[in-house]
């Protein structure tokens, strides 16, 4: 992996990755009657071929002061993270938001007001917990990191109507692998962040993604989140998450221009539906 072109990387991500969702026909799930309760439309198929263009939006701090709100909006489709808000922050995230990713810890931690806040309304949600690495979903579903199943079940009670996910275990890991196949060095035995797994998921559900300071822009700095005064540099370059190494990856699979990089802090990359192989 390490000696690949991007070509001959885009090929091999393309053909080794596959979006994977609960569906509900695996146990313990499918004795639970989990068929019915999670959408029936699967989320590679969600949004139409017509959607040409995705943000993403990273959550940190160094996005402040970049006045990208326009420019991010002005997509089909923005992805934010978990508790990452516009209001109050428009003109430099903007303010559309299409789909959210969460972990685990936005559903089972009160202090998120998951059920009631409105940073999770009208929205596409896509939640993930780092089960094991062996993927045994009975031992996942008796003890995840942070109970998502209850609240989810709530939450597909209440709002049928609203598409909403769980990842599948499997699907987390198959990206840990590609992270750990494009480095030389053993990376840490944790699932990647919720940036890197939503990037890689509009690689496959968009034409073109563009991801805002995921990798720093010449505004790096050690403010962990936009909307909130905490400084740490594990944010940025990671401590339980293998961010440095997804980052690395992220960077190769760049083809926008060196300027923009270093100016607006973004990336862009190809949808795999749009590479040859
Ligand atoms: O911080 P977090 O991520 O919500 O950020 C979302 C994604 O933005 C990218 N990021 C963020 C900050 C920064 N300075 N640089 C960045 O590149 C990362 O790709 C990150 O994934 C997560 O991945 O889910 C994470 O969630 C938080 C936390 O659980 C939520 O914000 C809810 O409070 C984790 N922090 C803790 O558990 C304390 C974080 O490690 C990862």
């Amino acid at each position: 992996w390490t000696k690949m072109g991007r070509q001959e990387l885009l090929c091999r991500l393309k053909s080794q990755l596959q979006v994977l969702t609960l569906d509900g026909r695996e146990l313990p799930f499918s004795q639970l009657g989990w068929e019915k309760l999670v959408p029936g439309q699967p989320l590679s198929q969600l949004f139409e071929s017509k959607v040409q263009t995705c943000a993403v939006v990273s959550s940190a701090g160094a996005i402040l002061n970049s006045s990208l709100g326009k420019e991010i909006d002005d997509h089909d489709v923005v992805l934010r993270f978990n508790a990452a808000p516009t209001k109050g922050y428009e003109n430099d995230v903007g303010n559309r938001t299409t789909i959210r990713i969460i972990n685990s810890q936005i559903l089972a931690n009160p202090s998120f007001r998951f059920q009631t806040s409105s940073l999770y309304k009208g929205l596409v949600l896509v939640a993930w917990d780092p089960a094991p690495y062996s993927v045994d979903l009975l031992k996942w579903y008796r003890k995840p990191d942070y109970d998502l199943f209850t609240p989810y079940v709530r939450h597909r009670k209440h709002h049928p109507g609203q598409p909403f996910y769980i990842l599948h275990p499997k699907f987390i890991w198959q990206l840990w692998d590609v992270i750990q196949g494009n480095s030389l060095e053993d990376i840490q035995p944790n699932p990647p962040s919720s940036g890197f797994i939503g990037i890689l998921l509009m690689m496959v559900l968009c034409r073109e993604v563009h991801v805002y300071e995921y990798i720093p822009s010449r505004r790096q700095s050690y403010l962990c989140h936009y909307y909130e005064q905490y400084y740490d540099e594990a944010c940025t370059l990671g401590a339980y998450h293998p961010l440095l190494f997804e980052k690395m990856l992220v960077q190769r699979l760049n083809f926008g221009l060196e300027r923009d990089l270093d100016r607006k802090g973004k990336v862009t990359l190809p949808g795999f539906s749009t590479v040859d192989c």
